[in-house]
C-alpha cells in the first residue's frame, strides 16, 4: 500500500496541508493528521476504512445527520449493519457490541443533543471485541476535550467548524493515534479525493492560532446565555454541560476541559413555536452550521436534522420544539435582549 508522500500531488500531500495537519496533531496528540475538503470528507474516508461486507457497528444514536446516513442509508448496501445506541446509560455500549463488530463511532458531546458519552466505557467496549473506535470532537475542539487520550483511535472534525473558526472556509481533519491506521485512512482518502485546497488549509491554519482565545470567550458566552436560558419562562429545558441541571454534568466534568458554546434548549410550544423563535432573532442569524464568531440559531426538526424519519429524530431525541444555538462572541447583553425579545414573540398568542 502506498503512503502519504510529503509533496507530489497535492490529492497525495501538499506542504502547506502538511503544516495544518501537524499542527493538528499536536493539538489532538496523534501520530498524524489528515486535512480533508470537508468534515464529511475526514468522516466518510475514515469510517470507509474500518468497515468491509459482513461487520457490524455500533454507533450513538445523537449524530450529525449525514453521518447517521452514512451508516443508515449508505453502509447497509456494502453489507454493513449499524446498532445505534443511547450513549448515556452506563454500559450501554458494551452491551451493542458484538464479535463482529468492527467499529465503535462516537460523537461527544452530540450535534444537537448535547448528549455525552463516556469515552473510556465505549473504547473499552470497542477493545473488548477488537473494534476501532472513532470519535467527532468538532463540538468540543482539542481545547475542551482530547479523545485520543481516552484510548481512541482516530478523532474526527468539521473544520468548518471551531478550527477555521470564522464561517469562511469548507473544511475537515482526521487525526490518527498511530501510523498504521493513518496508512489506512489514507489510502481511502487517496481514492476518494476529498482533498482540501492549500488555499482553505491556509485558512484553517490562521483560524487555529486564536482557537485557544476564541474557545475561553465562546464558552464564557454560552454559560451566560445558557443560565439566561434556563431562567426564562418560555424555555422547558436547557442542555449545556455547564449547567448545574445538566443530567451528564460530572461526566463531562470528567473528560471535558471545557464545556464548549453549543447549546439546545426546548421551548414550551412545539414545532411552531421553534421555527418561530429561529426566525424572530435579530443580532443572532438564523443558519445551519456552527463554531464561528457570530451567534447561530437554527431549529434542528425542520433544518438539520430534517433528512431523518420521525422514527429517527426519536430516537436521535430531537424534540420539534428544540432550538440549536452556536454561541458566538457578541457582547452578552445584546444577546440576551436579542434572544428575551425573539422568546416572547414566538410564544405570543
Ligand atoms: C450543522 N454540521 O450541524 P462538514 N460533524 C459534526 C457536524 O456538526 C458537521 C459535520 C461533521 C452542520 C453543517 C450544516 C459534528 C456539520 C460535517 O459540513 O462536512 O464540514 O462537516 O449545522
Amino acid at each position: 500500500m502506498a503512503t502519504a508522500p510529503e509533496a507530489y500531488y497535492t490529492r497525495w500531500g501538499n506542504p502547506t496541508l502538511r503544516d495544518l495537519e501537524d499542527s493538528l496533531a499536536d493539538l489532538e496528540g496523534g501520530a498524524r493528521g489528515l486535512a480533508t475538503g470537508s468534515g464529511m470528507g475526514a468522516i466518510s474516508s475514515a469510517i470507509l476504512s474500518c468497515v468491509d461486507e459482513g461487520d457490524h457497528v455500533v454507533a450513538g444514536a445523537s449524530l450529525y445527520t449525514a453521518t447517521t446516513e452514512i451508516f443508515t442509508r449508505m453502509l447497509p448496501r456494502f453489507g454493513v449493519t449499524t446498532t445505534f445506541v443511547d450513549p448515556r446509560p452506563r454500559g450501554a455500549w458494551r452491551s451493542a457490541v458484538r464479535p463482529e463488530t468492527r467499529l465503535v463511532y462516537i460523537e461527544t458531546p452530540a450535534n444537537p443533543t448535547m448528549m455525552i458519552t463516556d469515552i473510556h466505557e465505549a473504547v473499552a467496549a470497542a477493545r473488548s471485541v477488537g473494534a476501532v473506535t472513532l470519535a467527532d470532537n468538532t463540538f468540543a475542539t482539542p481545547i475542551n476535550q482530547r479523545p485520543l487520550e481516552f484510548g481512541v483511535d482516530a478523532v474526527l472534525h468539521s473544520a468548518t467548524k471551531y478550527l477555521g473558526g470564522h464561517a469562511d472556509v469548507v473544511a475537515g481533519a482526521a487525526v490518527i493515534a498511530r501510523q498504521r491506521l493513518f496508512d489506512r485512512i489514507w489510502f481511502t482518502y487517496k481514492l476518494l479525493g476529498p482533498t482540501l485546497g492549500p488555499f482553505e488549509a491556509f485558512l484553517v491554519r490562521r483560524g487555529l492560532k486564536t482557537l485557544p482565545l476564541r474557545m475561553v470567550a465562546h464558552g464564557t458566552n454560552a454559560q451566560a446565555l445558557a443560565e439566561f436560558l434556563e431562567d426564562h419562562r418560555a424555555v422547558k429545558v436547557v442542555h449545556y454541560p455547564g449547567l448545574k441541571s445538566f443530567p451528564q454534568r460530572s461526566l463531562a466534568r470528567k473528560q471535558m476541559s471545557g464545556f464548549g458554546a453549543m447549546i439546545s434548549f426546548e421551548l414550551k410550544g412545539g414545532y411552531r413555536t421553534g421555527k418561530r423563535f429561529v426566525e424572530s432573532v435579530d443580532v443572532a442569524t438564523l443558519a445551519v452550521s456552527l463554531g464561528g464568531v457570530e451567534t447561530l440559531v437554527q431549529h434542528p426538526a425542520s433544518m438539520t436534522h430534517g433528512p431523518l424519519t420521525d422514527e429517527e429524530r426519536r430516537v436521535s431525541g430531537i424534540t420539534e420544539g428544540l432550538v440549536r444555538v452556536s454561541v458566538g462572541l457578541e457582547d452578552i447583553d445584546d444577546l440576551f435582549e436579542d434572544f428575551d425579545r425573539a422568546l416572547r414573540k414566538a410564544t405570543r398568542r
